[in-house]
């Protein structure tokens, strides 16, 4: 596979409806697609940094510059066997894992059309059909979340997971679980809490939650390891878990039961697939996390998601959820038994939809390899 041009696309796209969290309220995504192309393949891939640094430092601008300046120049020209190469070509730039991801998936995607094959059977997944959890937004009042939650529940999602920040927390979990004394319940706080609401968040143990995911700071463990000894329910972390490196000390501090994967907070699929291999090791259940993505991205979590130790529902929906029109062919669907079947066509077996692509793009620029590096 030889790499011969990257391009970069930036789309807007509202969302149905916004997307509330610890940190800020999202109603419209900019979206940063890339497209690989090898020798007549395209890859495509799509980057989860968001519209500004709030979950994490990368945001959608410093991705674009990233990829532009050095991430696809350090691929460009190359010639690889297997999209495993990619992240060592990259490993001179350190952090934006985001924006690497975006090109390693696009390349895993690239692989595997290249080799006819789906993309989950070539990350080494064995899961025919993946069980599927929602994430619900801080809402403007506690009857529309509660709405919320029975259309989601209706739908026959498997786990319902509730943004809490203080203020939005205590109140919130008492009501929905005197509705729902028997639904798989969980929080993210997205760092919203410090030790000093330890006797707050002791409070928490009173729901029976799943897990309470990321109460504390972005990229801390040793805190995490501090309140865990102090409370009943798990911690799952996400924020803080940017590499494997980072789930085994985690792993081994005892900061967390749970740890939620997001392919792009870690780089990619291969050391998504290590952070994997790491919690299996430990007996660590982990779950596929989201960002908001198109069915691009959604399609790779999906894929992802196949690996066995994806115990635990993912936060991987419907585009319905999300959009008015996904930009592939088909849309995700979930079962009314809360699961997505996983396709069998080559790659993710979730088609881009050109026309649309080109209609919602603000901004593009292709990067070719150049003479000197060929
Ligand atoms: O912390 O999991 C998170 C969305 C944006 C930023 C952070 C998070 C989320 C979600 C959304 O929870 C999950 C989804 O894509 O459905
Ligand atoms: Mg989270």
């Amino acid at each position: 596979m030889k790499i011969e041009a990257i391009t970069l696309r930036e789309l807007r796209i509202p969302l149905r409806h916004f997307f509330e969290t610890s940190f800020g309220r999202t109603d419209a995504r900019r979206v940063l697609l890339i497209t690989t192309h090898c020798e007549g393949i395209e890859g495509w891939g799509e980057c989860v940094a968001s519209e500004g640094p709030f979950f994490s430092p990368e945001w959608i601008e410093t991705a674009w510059a990233v990829i532009r300046d050095f991430l696809a120049p350090s691929l460009l020209g190359q010639r690889m066997n297997s999209a495993k190469e990619a992240a060592a070509l990259m490993s001179r730039v350190r952090g934006h894992n985001m924006a690497k991801a975006a090109l390693e998936n696009a390349l895993w995607d690239a692989e595997a059309k290249a080799k006819k094959q789906p993309l989950w059977k070539l990350l080494g997944g064995t899961r025919e059909e993946i069980n599927c959890g929602v994430s619900i937004g801080i809402q403007n009042s506690h009857e529309q979340l509660l709405e919320k939650i029975e259309g989601d529940l209706e739908a026959g999602y498997q786990r319902i997971k509730l943004k809490v920040k203080p203020g939005w927390d205590l109140d919130v979990l008492a009501k929905v679980r005197k509705k729902w004394p028997k639904v798989l319940l969980s929080c993210d706080a997205n760092s919203a809490y410090e030790m000093s609401d330890l006797e707050h968040l002791k409070k928490f143990d009173e729901f029976g939650l799943l897990m309470i995911e990321q109460p504390l700071w972005h990229d801390d463990i040793f805190f995490h390891s501090k309140l865990q000894r102090e409370l009943k329910t798990s911690i799952c972390l996400d924020e803080s878990i940017r590499h494997a490196r980072d789930a085994e000390a985690a792993i081994e501090s005892r900061a967390c039961g749970i740890i939620n994967i997001k392919v792009g907070r870690v780089g990619g699929f291969s050391e998504a697939i290590a952070v994997h291999n790491i919690c299996e090791q430990h007996r660590i259940p982990v779950w596929c996390g989201g960002m908001l993505e198109t069915g691009i991205g959604r399609g790779h979590n999906i894929a992802l998601s196949t690996l066995p130790n994806f115990r635990l529902p993912g936060d991987v929906s419907a585009s319905q959820r999300y959009w008015e029109e996904d930009i592939v062919e088909p849309e995700i669907e979930v079962t009314k038994r809360g699961t997505i079947v996983v396709r069998n066509d080559v790659g993710t077996g979730y088609t881009p939809r050109p026309k649309l692509i080109e209609k919602l793009t603000v901004r593009k620029e292709m990067i070719r390899s150049s003479a000197a590096k060929v």
